[in-house]
């Protein structure tokens, strides 16, 4: 038998999946600046041939004159609004006259292009391009370089110092630190789970079958799968021969629904988990919107909506990777099941140590984290 604890919180969420890319100014420092290429183009970081210790972007043109180029999407996007001049710095290997075009794209406006010309032989030489000359404004996402287009000669060119002008914000920095408690359950009373705080999901979600994700095991509203004790909740998982609903199972647990939800906010829950074959401890989170038999939300009359549409943020699951690898995960109609929205980190002992599982999530960030580090934030 093993003892383990954990709590559910049922929220509404919505849900965007832009993952963190970079933002300007780009110095080719960061492993995330990277150029995507088109055509015959290619790129590369290299250090700077007049200063070693400084990485550079290395732009090769391809031998033809097929539409060709280089982009890079932003997490924060380029303000035309506040400043309509972006700098680089070019050098070429070679005496010839190069064209830079750079492009501004995925924007609020039309995409928008400045084209300029340059001979900077084995130096180092600002351009500038002032999109107020062509009376642009607004914000864009997308950076686009261009140089020598419809030009058939290949070459290779470095680019550094990319500037917009901005301050570089820190992508791993909370936005907002949410400390007012509005809702909370220290386990401080023996016996049974508070009714009032917490809903017991016993009803199979998928009738004359049982639940998802291979779970072997009857949810049950009994003492024996969970209950307060000594400050804790403890959910018990168990192997016993259980019938419910028609359904014979080998195993008995306990899944707890919040009565509870909200938009933005934090939550922390403080937990020791099970460890062992068959074990999937999970804190998670459902839109409250969710049309799941049984689900706390949908016997109050708002399940409305099927998963993954309804949303779905994992603040910690184990099992699904090493032991004490703890992870983190986001579903939505653009990725779910095996999502790309997800990571995991190792933690020290999962079964003997409580850590502080954490949902920090507001307007602009869903931040999934652990006492230990930040695991996953999706803007
Ligand atoms: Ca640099």
């Amino acid at each position: 038998m093993t003892n383990y604890y954990l709590t559910s919180i049922i929220l509404s969420l919505f849900f965007s999946t832009t993952l963190a890319a970079q933002q300007m100014p780009i110095d080719f420092s960061e492993s995330a600046e990277n150029f995507s290429v088109w055509g015959l183009s290619t790129f590369a970081k290299r250090p700077s041939p007049t200063d070693s210790s400084n990485i550079v972007g290395e732009f090769f043109h391809g031998a033809s004159a097929a539409e060709q180029g280089y982009f890079i999407d932003l997490t924060r996007p380029i303000d035309l609004n506040s400043q309509s001049t972006i700098t680089l710095l070019f050098y070429a290997f070679d005496p010839n006259t190069h064209t830079v075009t750079l492009k501004l794209e995925r924007g609020d406006n039309g995409n928008i292009q400045i084209t300029n010309s340059i001979s900077s032989q084995t130096t180092w030489s600002t351009m500038s391009f002032d999109f107020s000359t062509i009376g642009a404004s607004g914000n864009y996402n997308r950076l686009t370089i261009l140089i020598d287009n419809g030009n058939a000669t290949p070459g290779t060119f470095l680019i550094d110092s990319i500037d917009d002008g901005s301050t570089p914000t820190n992508p791993n920095a909370i936005d907002v630190v949410y400390s007012d408690l509005v809702w909370s359950d220290e386990f401080d009373v023996d016996g049974a789970v508070n009714p009032t705080q917490w809903h017991h999901q016993t009803q199979v979600i998928i009738p004359g079958q049982g639940w998802a994700n291979g779970e072997l095991q009857h949810y049950t509203n009994r003492l024996v799968n969970s209950f307060v004790e000594n400050g804790n909740l403890h959910i018990v998982a168990k192997r016993e021969t259980h019938v419910d609903q028609g359904l014979t199972k080998e195993f008995t647990s306990a899944r707890l629904n919040s009565k509870f939800a909200f938009t933005y906010g934090r939550v922390d829950v403080k937990a020791k988990l099970p460890l062992g074959n068959g074990t999937w401890p999970a804190i998670w989170t459902l839109g409250k919107n969710i049309n799941e038999r049984g689900a706390y939300w949908q016997t109050q009359g708002f399940g409305t909506t099927s998963w993954p549409a309804c949303g779905e943020i994992d603040i910690m699951e184990h099992g699904l990777h090493a032991p004490n690898h703890t992870s983190s995960a986001i579903h939505t109609t653009s990725s779910s099941g095996s999502t790309v929205n997800s990571a995991s980190q190792e933690i020290s002992d999962v079964v003997n140590n409580y850590h502080v599982y954490s949902l920090n999530w507001s307007p602009n960030q869903r931040w999934l984290k652990n006492d230990i580090a930040k695991l996953l934030n999706l803007s």
